[in-house]
């Protein structure tokens, strides 16, 4: 396994592989994989379909008794060498799942399982000289361990970044093999922690590809509009591998741009582009520009190409602004799970529903919570033409006076970061979720706002908070607003809290004199279910939650934007109520079967009207 440390300022965000070194007061976390950028932009050999699978309820092929990795166990994939050769386990005689898939929703008996299947598959490779080659592994939850031919590659923890494990010298020409043991065990220092109001899909749940690129590759790079300008593109080319003076070119065809530059010592090349004229990406005009960027030359040069927009995204007093224009952020939040048929989306068609449902109820903003979707969906965000929020799950009470949980919530960040910073459709970066404000609490989220900030230097930074109810009053007066862009928080007037009819009366009153953002409000119905609007769970009570919420809302000064809780009915195991939820969150304005309930017409009565919205 490749393992390399590097400088703090490579991780915060100036190229490099994310070897990253967490400095946490004493405490250093080597995370071990690198991760490659735009990969969907490169050619790769996909490895999706059916995978052998072995369910390993106690880890027997994994772990050693004292719970370290056995690096003899099922990773080796051994095949009986004589008639009288003990092998306990056969991927070949085992049956298979489909991959990119939770496997959760593939088998019955898994809907509940949580612990290790291990995942095989066979394929045939030829590696071209000078070249290396990663195994690229869009998500797996929650835990990772990769075997190429045999041998330990690389591992990962966190169920929804990407990782690319360094493959080279264990592949050969000919036939390979490639073994993932994955465990979704929750762990009280995960992040998330042990409870979550979703349902904890394990498996390979994103696409698995092998990524060849020359010697000298770029791993990282970073083209944007410099805050506050509409005409300079800035940013950096890292190519690994390199080191003073390889040549890098970035060309933007559609705009007249080719602009040369050359790497430093680090393989990092400084850009820089006057780019007068350039349509300006936005929800009305979500312009995309192809932009080629090459680093060096000849035989062993690496290319890759890019769709970016360019846009500006600034606070002002208690305005959001787009390009400069205040905004209204129109939104709804998004669960990163299939309509139709559950589990989580493998599919653009997956994707495209949600975001049209979206759309079509007058959204120009979703909040997809509270882990990172897939790099499809922000792409698709950003050829829709649809602003997003995304988050990392430092989801209610994880263990926030432990450093190393601190360095697992800062690596999936950085993860999340380099991924998307490309994606114009993205916003925000929430760094958690109705975390209870208590001073260890702080410290850590002061420390996640500041990699945040160190890493990308020009989105809008925001957690949804928790607020308080004191009669008819709605607090919003967490310590946390003072650090954050837009103060988020969430309510459930009506629902959690009082009735329907207390709504009208009650008054959000906030200390920061920021944009604030009410990123859940809502109320749980089964579709179908009609009786008057006093009736849990009927149809006509969540439509009247939102009525009346929508009502209270347009008195909240400095309210520029807001997400209903949520789109679609998801499955959470903390939702058993036999005959409503079964297993689902029914708070969605869609049921997990498509049918669109009273509430989702409000909404978009609400949106499509402008009847709720203020940008200034
Ligand atoms: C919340 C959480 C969200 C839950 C929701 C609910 O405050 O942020 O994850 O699903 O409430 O339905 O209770």
């Amino acid at each position: 396994m490749r393992k390399r440390v590097l400088s703090l300022s490579r991780f915060i965000g100036c190229g490099g592989t994310l070897s990253a070194i967490l400095l946490l007061g004493a405490h250093l976390f080597a995370q071990s994989t690198p991760l490659l950028v735009d990969v969907d932009h490169r050619a790769a050999t996909s490895l999706d379909g059916a995978w052998h699978t072995i369910i390993d309820p106690y880890g027997n092929g994994l772990y050693n008794a004292d719970g370290s990795i056995n690096l003899h166990g099922y990773g080796e994939n051994r095949q009986p060498k004589s008639k009288s050769d003990l092998v306990e386990y056969s991927f070949a005689k085992s049956p298979t799942l489909q991959v990119p898939g939770d496997w959760n929703t593939q088998r019955k008996d898994l809907l509940f399982y949580e612990g290790v299947v291990w995942y095989e598959k066979n394929f045939t490779y030829t590696p071209k000289p000078n070249t290396r080659t990663f195994l690229h592994v869009g998500a797996a939850n929650y835990r990772a361990y990769v075997f190429v031919n045999g041998t330990k590659v690389c591992q990962h923890e966190g169920g929804f970044t990407p990782f690319d494990c360094d493959a080279t010298t264990t592949l050969h020409s000919g036939n390979n093999f490639v073994v993932i043991a994955v465990d979704n065990t929750r762990l009280r220092d995960g992040v998330p922690t042990l409870k979550t109001d979703w349902w904890n899909y394990g498996g390979l749940t994103r696409d698995v590809s092998l990524i060849q690129v020359p010697e000298k590759y770029i791993d990282d790079f970073d083209l944007h509009l410099q805050r506050g300008s509409k005409t300079e593109i800035v940013g950096y080319v890292h190519v690994q591998g390199a080191g003073a003076g390889e040549p890098v070119v970035v060309r933007i065809p559609q705009a007249g741009i080719v602009q040369q530059a050359t790497t430093d010592a680090s393989g990092r090349a400084l850009i820089s582009i006057h780019a007068p004229g350039l349509e300006l990406w936005s929800p009305e005009h979500p312009r995309l520009y192809r932009v080629e960027i090459q680093a060096g030359s000849g035989t062993g040069h690496d290319a890759l190409t890019d769709d970016i927009g360019f846009r500006t995204i600034e606070v002002r007093g208690t305005e959001i602004l787009l390009n400069g224009t205040p905004i209204f952020l129109r939104g709804v939040s998004i669960h990163g799970e299939a309509p139709m048929r559950g589990g989580r989306p493998t599919s653009e068609k997956d994707d495209a529903t949600l975001l049209q449902w979206a759309k079509e109820m007058g959204v120009n903003f979703v909040r997809l919570p509270h882990y990172p979707q897939s790099a499809r969906m922000m792409r698709l965000a950003d050829r829709m033409g649809i602003l997003v929020w995304e988050e990392v799950p430092v989801y209610w009470a994880i263990e926030f006076d432990n450093p190393q949980v601190l360095a697992k919530a800062q690596q999936q960040l950085a993860e999340i970061i380099r991924r998307d910073r490309d994606k114009a459709s993205v916003i925000f970066w929430s760094v958690a979720n109705e975390t209870p404000a208590t001073p260890a609490r702080n410290r850590f989220l002061e420390a996640m706002i500041a990699s945040a900030r160190a890493q990308d230097s020009t989105r809008l930074i925001t957690a949804a908070l928790l607020s308080s109810r004191h009669g008819n009053e709605i607090q919003v007066n967490d310590p946390l607003g003072a650090y954050l862009d837009v103060v988020s928080f969430n309510e459930y007037a009506g629902w959690y809290q009082g009735t329907p009819q207390d709504i009208a009366n009650i008054k959000i009153t906030a200390i920061y004199p920021k944009p604030l953002l009410l990123s859940e409000f809502g109320a749980g119905a089964k579709a179908g279910f009609h009786a008057d609007a006093d009736t849990r769970w009927s149809e006509e009570f969540q439509a009247n939650v939102y009525r009346q919420q929508l009502q209270m809302l347009r008195g909240v000064a400095n309210l520029r934007g807001m997400c209903p809780w949520l789109l679609v009915d998801f499955r959470s195991p903390l939702r058993e109520l036999p005959g409503i939820q079964d297993f689902y969150n029914r708070k969605g304005l869609i049921s997990d079967q498509g049918q669109k309930k009273q509430a989702y017409f409000v909404m978009q009565k609400a949106y499509l009207q402008h009847t709720i919205g203020n940008a200034h």
